[in-house]
């Protein structure tokens, strides 16, 4: 078995925060299992880059991670990757800054990861490289002469060509990935637009899962992300999680409970749920007193002004929502910028009748999947869930909605409060089954097992 290795912008350790999510757990047992090692940022600063490796060994899997300048994180971190990348991919070019400082943080960072990591690899490893913090990392490993198989897998949307060409040196960036020898997206949509634009912009061709551009063929694919749905189900009868439910059901006297949960990002639709619950509300005087919306929003990327300004929003639209409709003995939404342990918002997502995922873009979308994951199979709630999260190609049993559009939200809510319980079984046991089969391990199987298959499928034909 050859050794893995990852490389992140972040490494998780597994007994790190409490709040680390299946990737992280999926990842660190690949990582044991071969013995690899994790490569990314530590999260700290320093003075001066000295590139300086801390290495350390936690439930055996070995992580080495850097730590970067002020200067890096400005320009790389909260820069390029998440106001220039980010709402790009997330089709939000109106919030896409492009800065040249960016572009060159962004490069000098990936540089600092490919020095790195270059000493610590050996022939035979497979590396695995993600998302859109490293896109350029692959041709620079490439550049120091490695000739291991190497795949890159984006977790968010791949956007429409129309809109990446609005991004300088668009076409530089996007030939780093034929670096790679697998490049991997969630969906069907992302990987038929990742085509379009090589087929546009760079003259390439598609056969299959083949992409070719002047000598250089790689294999894109479409892999969509699970999450670990055992341990999510268990994690949802646990004791905390049973705490939880008793605490909040006790809280809710008898209301129906409607839940969201999603870092604090303008890209989940959080104003356009809040909207289209406000209008559920006018809609449907005869649920008000009998409904609650709980949304768990924990902050994040606080120092790029987009977040800063979607905080303030929703702050004054959920205010404003209260405003109007509270009673003295009832708030329809709670709004709480905190996050909890896991098996806590397992309980959480239990108690839920609703699940309501709205994001105008997501590459894949998780919480949907563990809403699902954490149901009481005997009386499982319903999923509302946005058409443009990478997770309604899987999850078509929904109550799919468009988010843009507050009737309709307001219609599925109404729907979802008065849907009997055969059809909710039949929906949640389809759904389940979609959680269950394509899995977190069955995601990480198909796509290192495609990297290793590469170089036995295209033996290497040595140079006369
Ligand atoms: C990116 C892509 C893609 C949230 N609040 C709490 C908490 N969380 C956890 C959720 C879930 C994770 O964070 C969020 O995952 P998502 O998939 O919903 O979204 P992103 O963070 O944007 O992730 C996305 C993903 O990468 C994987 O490829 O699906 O499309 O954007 O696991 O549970 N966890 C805990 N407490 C919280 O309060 N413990």
């Amino acid at each position: 078995m050859s050794r893995l290795i990852v490389i992140s912008n972040r490494v998780s350790r597994p007994n790190g925060a409490a709040n680390q999510g299946g990737l992280a757990v999926a990842l660190a047992q690949a990582l044991r299992e071969s013995r690899g090692i994790w490569v990314g940022w530590s999260g700290e600063t320093t003075e001066n880059f000295t590139g300086h490796i801390g290495f350390a060994e936690d439930q055996g899997v070995k992580t080495a991670t850097i730590d970067l300048e002020e200067q890096d994180v400005d320009e790389y971190y909260n820069g390029y990757a998440n106001k220039t990348l980010w709402p790009l991919f997330h089709f939000r070019i109106d919030l896409a800054e492009y800065a040249r400082d960016f572009e060159g943080g962004y490069n000098r960072v990936n540089q600092r990861f490919a020095d790195t990591a270059t000493p610590l690899i050996e022939p035979d490893d497979v590396i695995w490289v993600q998302d859109y913090h490293m896109i350029p990392l692959g041709q620079m490993l490439r550049d120091k002469g490695l000739q291991n198989r190497m795949g890159f897998f984006l977790h968010i949307p791949w956007p429409p060509t129309r809109l990446l060409v609005s991004l300088p040196h668009h076409t530089k960036l996007v030939s780093t990935l034929f670096a790679y020898d697998v490049v991997g997206f969630h969906t069907e949509e992302w990987l038929e637009s990742f085509r379009h634009y090589v087929e546009r912009e760079m003259g390439g061709t598609v056969d299959g899962d083949f992409v070719t551009v002047g000598d250089r063929t790689i294999q894109a694919i479409a892999c969509p992300i699970g999450i670990n749905a055992q341990e999510f189900a268990s994690a949802a009868t646990s004791e905390a999680a049973q705490d939880m439910h008793r605490k909040v059901r006790a809280s809710l006297q008898d209301r129906s409970l409607i839940v969201g949960v999603d870092r604090l990002d303008y890209s989940k639709g959080l104003e356009e749920r809040f909207n289209g619950y406000a209008r559920f509300l006018k809609d449907h005087p005869e649920h008000h007193r009998n409904v609650v919306l709980a949304q768990i929003a924990p902050p994040s990327r606080g120092e790029v002004e987009s977040y800063q300004q979607i905080r303030a929003t929703l702050d004054s639209l959920a205010g404003r929502i209260n405003g109007e409709y509270s009673d003295v003995d009832w708030t329809p939404i709670r709004y709480v910028n905190q996050g909890y342990p896991r098996d806590k918002l397992a309980g959480i997502y239990r108690s839920a009748g609703i699940g309501l995922v709205t994001p105008l873009r997501d590459g894949m979308n998780l919480v949907a999947k563990e809403y699902v994951a954490a149901q009481d199979p005997d009386d499982p709630g319903v999923l509302i869930l946005s058409r443009f999260a990478g997770a309604a190609m899987q999850l078509k049993d929904a109550l799919l909605i468009n988010p843009y559009s507050p009737e309709e939200m307001s219609d599925a809510i109404n729907r979802a409060l008065a849907m009997p319980l055969d059809e909710r079984k039949r929906r949640w046991r389809a759904m389940m089954n979609s959680v269950e089969q394509q899995d977190i391990s069955w995601w990480r199987s198909a796509f290192t097992d495609r990297l290793t298959a590469t170089r036995q499928e295209e033996p290497e034909v040595e140079a006369e």
